[in-house]
């Protein structure tokens, strides 16, 4: 009988928001991720831009056959030989792979590819770096450089914004330090891809070919802030309180 009198209808409301309160706060918040993921690597689906210090260039080409399996993206660096440090190298940004950022911002990204030296040169070295590419400008993560014969896996852990600079060829580390993107810039489109290149400090022509395949990104969404939260938890704390002084 008492049940039924204190059943009133505030209550019930407050007690269907308990409820719901509870349920949000038991279930693990998963933070919204954008994934890409290519194991084709289509020449077509690859906006190329040279960049270099010193002579040479870049060619690149969808295999046919060489992938990891099946196809795989194809890159020839050809290093004029100049007796200073010559440096040529191009991104490749997939141009399907554009995503927006979130309200709450980009916490980090992660990406992974398969890679591989096929050289015919003294350099056996191939260089690599993650890019994001923001209005128009294009931020590199750190060098990756791999050596050896056959497919090396590479990938990177969790990537924020910082660990991304301004790409500059002209300078020794072809990054403008201290430029970043802006992961936190709500509505802003980004894309992404790598950026590979040779490098050489000798008299003599280089000619290095890298292939690339299994190009994934996986970029996290910053959760919730933490106020809707905390605002949450105050509610449900008043909502006993208030339960515990009526009974
Ligand atoms: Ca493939
Ligand atoms: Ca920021």
């Amino acid at each position: 009988m008492n049940h039924t009198t204190n059943l009133s209808m505030g209550r019930i409301r407050r007690s269907v928001l308990g409820a719901t309160i509870l349920s949000s706060l038991f279930v693990p918040s998963v933070a919204s991720m954008f994934t890409f993921t290519d194991g084709n690597m289509f020449n077509l689906f690859y906006a190329k831009t040279e960049y270099q210090a010193g002579a040479g260039g870049t060619t690149s080409t969808s295999g046919s056959s060489s992938g990891n399996p099946g196809n795989a993206r194809a890159v020839v660096h050809n290093v004029a030989g100049s007796g200073g440090t010559s440096r040529v190298g191009a991104s490749h940004i997939a141009t399907q792979s554009l995503t927006t950022t979130p309200p709450t911002g980009f916490l980090s990204v992660e990406f992974g590819i398969d890679a591989q030296v096929l050289t015919s040169s003294t350099i056996q070295i191939g260089r690599l770096a993650f890019v994001v590419e923001q209005n128009g400008t294009l931020f590199a993560s750190d060098t990756i450089p791999w050596t050896g014969n056959g497919w090396t896996g590479i990938f990177t852990d969790s990537l924020i914004e910082e660990d991304f600079e301004q790409i500059n060829f002209q300078t020794s580390t072809y990054r403008n330090s201290g430029v970043n993107p802006d992961f936190d810039l709500a509505g802003s489109s980004l894309r992404f891809g790598f950026l590979t290149w040779a490098e050489s400090s000798s008299l003599d022509a280089q000619s290095v070919t890298m292939l690339f395949d299994n190009f994934t990104v996986n970029f996290t969404a910053n959760p919730v802030p933490e106020p809707a939260t905390l605002s949450v938890l105050a509610l449900a704390a008043f909502a006993r309180r208030r339960r515990l002084k009526s009974a």
